[in-house]
């Protein structure tokens, strides 16, 4: 894959640079895409219909289950060379911000330091009417487990469908979009708001905003630069360039 000269210059010289992640990155440790997540047991459901509360509050059981299998999977598979080059950019980097809309918490993982969880982290539960943090609850045969705290179902701590990010994390991420020079996009279909708007708040501040994708998405035509393929092989072809002494 070539890496455009004009990339790696502005990489060299950026006082900032600003990543935004999505699911294509883990795909290569394993972890389905958010669209792709129906394998086995879910196939037959929506994944866009059972990230909601709407959802849990119909049918509780099931969509503690449906996060449960995901974070097994997800605690079984390895960071891949994608998380590894981002975590290596942000070492050689004067200031370096990983947002990231992954719940799988494989970026701290691979070794990223300044990491903004928009979407929550699958690992965390909280309380469904207190919306708490809970760490420990007694051993229960009942799913979902209940608070401790209230006895009301404990859900996973992650952002669902129509609830709001949490908020200093997307200030934190809207201010790294304005402010950096060098702002990638990568793995993100690109449909979800808040965050699929932040490229476009990255270009409309002046930075240069590449994409990192297999596929075309809504972002593309306003892309400086779209690298197309895997994250695991662009990337890596990106901290090479920067390696090399040209
Ligand atoms: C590779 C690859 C490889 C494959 N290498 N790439 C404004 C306009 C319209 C709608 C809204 C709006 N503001 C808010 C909304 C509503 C809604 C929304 O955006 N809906 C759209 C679907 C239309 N947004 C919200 O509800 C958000 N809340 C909010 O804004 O609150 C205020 C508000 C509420 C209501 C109305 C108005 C304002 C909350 C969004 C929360 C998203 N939560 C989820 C679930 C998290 C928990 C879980 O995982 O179960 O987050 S949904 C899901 O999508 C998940 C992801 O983080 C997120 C993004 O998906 P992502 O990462 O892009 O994955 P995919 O699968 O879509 O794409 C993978 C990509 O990888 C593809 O492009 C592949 O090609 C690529 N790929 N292999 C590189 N190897």
């Amino acid at each position: 894959m070539e890496i455009p000269i004009a990339l790696i210059d502005a990489l060299r010289h950026a006082k900032h640079i600003a990543v935004l992640t999505g699911a294509g990155v883990s795909a290569e440790s394993g972890v389905p895409t958010f669209r792709d997540a129906q394998t086995g047991l879910w196939a037959k459901f929506n994944p866009q219909e059972l990230a909601t509360r709407e959802a849990f509050a119909r049918n509780p059981k099931m969509v503690w289950e449906w996060y449960a299998y995901r974070r097994e999977l997800i605690a079984r598979v390895e960071p891949n060379a994608g998380h590894y080059a981002l975590a290596e950019m942000e070492q050689r980097a004067k200031n370096f911000t990983l947002i990231t809309q992954n719940i799988d918490g494989l970026h701290e993982r691979a070794g990223s330091k300044n990491i903004i969880e928009l979407h929550g982290n699958i690992f965390r539960t909280k309380c469904f009417r207190e919306d708490t943090r809970v760490s420990a609850w007694l051993a229960t045969d009942e799913i979902p487990p209940r608070c401790p705290r209230c006895g009301s179902y404990m859900r996973p701590d992650v952002v669902w469908f129509g609830e709001n990010l949490p908020r200093r994390a997307l200030d934190q991420a809207l201010r790294a979009a304005e402010t950096c020079d060098v702002f990638f996009s990568i793995g993100t279909s690109g449909v979800v708001e808040p965050a699929a708007s932040l490229p476009f708040n990255a270009l409309r501040s002046g930075a240069m905003v590449i994409e990192v994708n297999p596929e075309e998405t809504p972002l593309s035509d306003s892309a400086t630069f779209c690298l197309r393929g895997a994250a695991g092989v662009a990337l890596t072809q990106v901290i090479k360039a920067l390696n090399s002494r040209l």
